[in-house]
């Protein structure tokens, strides 16, 4: 938590440039002569969950008084303050930062704020890691992808440096076909468990780590009353996923690997070029090439991944080579596309990788002209379905869901979204194609 305590108007500035940054819970404190006392007991109630008072307040005496007092209560609040001079505060007093008054106030302020929190957070974790009497089992998500799969492999690296033994695991399958390849490439030991040896593996491991998810039971294989020791994780919840120990779920950023980089760099932990190869990789897939939810940290990491990665792997590992099955699952898409306005649909026949859809649907998407695209195919006794959307009018989430939740499952993003369809709904292959097309369409055009 971040107290934040000070005049009304720079305390109204800080609450709207600290909420944009969706850290961590934010308190603030007007300053009022003689109300010193309420910000106290606010301290000593709340003394485990602050992390951060910052003084927005030119009152000297007071920050004196103030900063001494919450020394007493906890030493370990990061405290900080904005001052007219910097020269004599910094060594004589509790303060821990000082911001002089002329300067870029709220910028010098969560420089030094971030600066702070991210090597405190490290040196957290590794304490967290280093309090294991036994070994530690780090799990991610089912189907992992590059990121979830890079930054267990630091979480590992954090562990050797420790001299603490790790395992990763994993429940369903790889799933889609590139990230079976950056397994194959980059020959990362991750075990890949069914859910009769989750019990097994929860007893017999000191440590649960979650990487990438956070909340157990949901696209994972852990029962969802587990309790973990420790979550490190980018996408947004809001539940409490009640980590023991650490816990840092940052939805400011891109790929959980620009928080596993920021560690490792922060606990002076080498990483070998593979390593740095992978983690850029998760960046740029959670990314989506650096084109969505890429922050200034996402950047640092690339910029510092980036003079270890090596240039080879990465070429590898960047452009995964395609299954034959999927070129052609995309050579019947093409030859079956259809266009209407800015919009194509295509069917890709026989599917033998689902996965092969999402790909096929990128592709697709890049044809001129075209903002909408969706591509479906036959696995089984279902149409599965793709789509994806660069048309700012379109939720494609919500169109997915509107045209097939009534026979069958649609739903996403507003960008990205699939769905599915039992064949049965259907009179024949001929009926099937006709129906998914103008259900899309239908919707699509509603707008
Ligand atoms: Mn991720």
């Amino acid at each position: 938590m971040y107290v934040f305590y000070g005049e009304k108007e720079v305390i109204d500035k800080t609450k709207e440039a600290v909420e944009k940054r969706a850290v961590d819970e934010i308190r603030c404190f007007t300053y009022q002569k003689g109300k010193e006392k309420n910000l106290l007991d606010f301290v000593k109630k709340n003394e485990h969950k602050i992390e951060i008072i910052a003084y927005l307040t030119l009152n000297e005496k007071e920050l004196i008084y103030l900063s001494e007092e919450v020394n007493n209560i906890s030493s370990d609040i990061y405290q900080i303050a904005l001052v007219n001079d910097t020269k004599d505060m910094e060594k004589d007093h509790a303060l821990k930062g000082v911001v002089k008054k002329d300067q870029e106030i709220l910028n010098t302020l969560f420089k030094k704020i971030d600066t702070h929190i991210l090597k405190n957070k490290s040196e957290k974790l590794k304490k967290a890691v280093c309090s294991t009497q036994g070994n530690i089992a780090i799990f991610i998500h089912d189907n992992p992808d590059p990121d979830a799969i890079a930054s267990a492999v630091a979480f590992e690296e954090i562990c050797d440096a420790e001299k603490i033994e790790s395992t990763i695991f994993f429940g369903g399958s790889i799933g889609h076909p590139a990230n079976e390849i950056f397994l194959e490439n980059t020959g990362f030991d991750v075990k890949n468990i069914d859910e009769d040896s989750v019990s097994k593996i929860v007893d017999e491991y000191q440590k649960i780590v979650f990487i990438d998810f956070a909340q157990p039971g949901s696209n994972n294989i852990l029962p969802k009353n587990m309790e973990p020791d420790i979550v490190i994780d980018h996408h947004y919840t809001n539940k409490e996923c009640g980590a023991k120990e650490f816990q840092e779920i940052r939805n400011d950023v891109g790929a959980t690997s620009t928080l596993m980089t920021k560690h490792l760099q922060n606990l002076e932990i080498s990483i070998s070029p593979l390593l740095a190869s992978a983690l850029l990789v998760g960046i740029k897939t959670d990314t989506h090439d650096y084109t969505k939810n890429i922050s200034t940290a996402d950047y640092k990491a690339i910029s510092y991944l980036s003079s270890l990665a090596d240039k080879d792997i990465l070429d590898i590992l960047k452009e995964p080579s395609l299954y034959p099955e999927t070129m052609k699952s995309m050579g019947i898409a093409i030859n079956n596309r259809k266009i209407e306005d800015t919009v194509l649909t295509a069917f890709s026949g026989e599917l033998d990788h689902r996965d092969d859809l999402p790909q096929i649907a990128d592709f697709l998407l890049r044809e001129r002209d075209i903002l909408t695209v969706l591509v479906y195919g036959i696995i089984d006794d279902k149409i599965h379905m793709s789509a994806r959307s660069k048309d700012l009018l379109t939720h494609v989430g919500k169109v997915m869901k509107n045209a097939y939740s009534d026979i069958g499952e649609g739903g996403g993003h507003t960008h990205a979204a699939g769905g599915r369809v039992p064949l049965d709904e259907f009179k024949d292959k001929k009926d099937a194609i006709e129906k998914i097309e103008k259900r899309f369409k239908d919707e699509v055009f509603k707008k």
